[in-house]
C-alpha cells in the first residue's frame, strides 16, 4: 500500500478533477503490475496495473490488488474497476479508503465481495484520505476545498502598515524555504484566489512556478467588486485563459471589454450589502471542476472566508519577526490566528528554514463516510 500511495502521489496536478489513485498487484510477495490514474489517459489505476501486468506476460489470477481508493462500480468515462478485478481473477483486494463519491461508496467493495474476493478496507487510510481531501469535499459539499495560506509575523500580523511599505520593493516576511513550499502548495491546487486589494498593493503574478507538469492551467481568480484591476497589471498582462475575475452585479464598467479582449473572464455575482457572494463564487468554480483553491489574500478576504466558515484548511507560516499592533491584521473582524488555531481538528507543525509552519484542518471532508472497520 505504501508503494500504491507513492504512485498516487505522482499524479499531483495530473488527476484533477478525478482523485489521485495508485494500484499495485502482488503475487508470491512480488509486485508484478502497477498503475496510477492520470485523467488524460482515462484508464483508472487498476486498469493501468492490469495492462502493465499483461504487457509483461503476468497472469493476475489469484493475486492481491492494493488500491488506494475503493475500485469503482459505475460506468463513467471507463468501465467499473471492480468488474475488471473480478474478471481478472484477483483473490484479495486491499483498499486504503472507500470512495467518497456517494454513487460508488461501498458498492465497489460489495460487488467484489459478492464475487468471492476477500476485500479489506482501511489500510493506511489517513494517508490515502489526505491525498484526496479536495476530491472528497467537492463531492460531498459541491464546492472547492479551500486552503487559507498566510505568511505571518510572530505576533500574528500579515504585513507592515501601508505607511512603512515601498511599492517598488516587495516585502518578504518569510524566508525562501517557506516561499518554495508555497509554490508546491500552488502546484497542488487547481486555482488561487485573491482580492483586488492584494493586486493593487503587490501586483502579484500568482502563478505556479514549480515547473512541474499539470494537466490544466493554474487558474488565477481575483475578487474585484468594482472592477478596479489595472489593465497593465502583471495578472492581466500575463492572462491566457487562466484569469478569472468576479465582480458585483452592477452595470459593468468599460474596462470589461478590454479585459475580455485580453482573454480575461469576468463574471458578475450578487453582492448583498456590497460584498461579493462567496458561496456563489465557489459554486461557479465547482461547476467548472475546480476541486481546490489556495486562498492567498489580505485581511478582508481572510476575514470574509472565515466568517462564512468556508475555510477547510489553514497553513500559517510564522516568521520570527514582530510587526507590532499597527500592522495589517491576519483577518478583519476577528481575533488573531491563535484563536483560529484553537479550532483546528488536527495540527501539523513543520519548520521551513527559520519559519514555523502550522497546518490545521477546520473541516473533515470525509465525515460523511461510515467509520471504517479496519482489517
Ligand atoms: C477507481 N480507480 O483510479 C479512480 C477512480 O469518469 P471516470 O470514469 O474517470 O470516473 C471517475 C470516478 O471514478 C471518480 O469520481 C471516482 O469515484 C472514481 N475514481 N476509481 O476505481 C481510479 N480514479
Ligand atoms: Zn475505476
Amino acid at each position: 500500500m505504501e508503494r500504491a500511495l507513492t504512485l498516487a502521489e505522482t499524479a499531483l496536478g495530473l488527476a484533477s478533477p478525478n482523485p489521485q489513485v495508485g494500484c499495485v498487484l502482488v503475487a508470491d510477495g512480488n509486485r508484478f503490475g502497477e498503475g496510477t490514474h492520470l485523467y488524460d489517459q482515462i484508464d483508472h489505476a487498476e486498469i493501468v496495473a492490469l495492462k502493465h501486468a499483461a504487457a509483461h506476460g503476468f497472469d493476475p489470477r489469484g493475486s492481491v490488488a492494493f488500491v488506494t481508493l475503493e475500485p469503482c462500480s459505475h460506468h463513467g468515462r471507463s468501465g467499473p474497476c471492480a468488474d475488471a478485478l473480478i474478471a481478472a481473477g484477483i483473490a484479495r483486494c486491499v483498499v486504503a479508503t472507500l470512495d467518497p463519491n456517494p454513487q460508488v461508496s461501498g458498492r465497489g467493495a460489495a460487488k467484489m465481495r459478492e464475487a468471492g474476493i476477500l476485500v479489506e478496507v482501511g489500510l493506511l487510510e489517513a494517508r490515502a484520505r489526505l491525498l484526496n481531501n479536495a476530491f472528497a469535499l467537492s463531492l460531498t459539499q459541491a464546492r472547492p476545498f479551500v486552503t487559507l495560506k498566510a505568511a505571518l509575523s510572530v505576533d500574528g500580523m500579515l504585513a507592515p502598515p501601508p505607511s512603512q511599505r515601498t511599492p517598488a520593493q516587495p516585502y518578504w516576511l518569510t524566508g525562501p524555504e517557506s516561499r518554495a513550499e508555497v509554490q508546491r502548495l500552488r502546484h497542488a491546487s487547481d486555482a488561487i484566489l485573491t482580492g483586488i486589494g492584494t493586486v493593487l498593493a503587490d501586483d502579484p503574478a500568482l502563478n505556479d512556478r514549480t515547473g512541474l507538469p499539470r494537466r490544466r492551467p493554474f487558474l488565477r481568480v481575483v475578487l474585484d467588486t468594482h472592477l478596479r484591476i489595472p489593465l497593465d497589471s502583471l495578472l492581466v498582462q500575463s492572462a491566457h485563459d487562466d484569469l478569472r475575475i468576479f465582480c458585483g452585479p452592477w452595470e459593468l464598467p468599460a474596462p470589461v471589454h478590454a479585459l475580455q479582449q485580453l482573454g480575461v473572464r469576468v463574471t458578475a455575482v450578487p453582492a448583498p450589502g456590497g460584498r461579493l457572494d462567496l458561496k456563489r463564487i465557489l459554486a461557479h468554480l465547482h461547476q467548472e471542476q475546480v476541486l481546490s483553491i489556495l486562498l492567498e489574500g489580505g485581511s478582508a478576504l481572510n476575514g470574509a472566508f472565515l466568517q462564512e466558515d468556508l475555510v477547510d484548511q489553514a497553513i500559517l507560516f510564522y516568521a520570527d519577526k514582530e510587526l507590532g499592533p499597527d500592522a495589517i491584521p491576519f483577518a478583519l473582524n476577528r481575533s488573531g490566528p491563535s484563536s483560529l488555531e484553537q479550532q483546528f481538528l488536527s495540527v501539523r507543525k513543520r519548520k521551513f528554514g527559520p519559519d514555523l509552519c502550522v497546518t490545521g484542518m477546520l473541516h473533515d471532508p470525509w465525515s460523511s463516510l461510515p467509520p471504517t472497520q479496519l482489517i
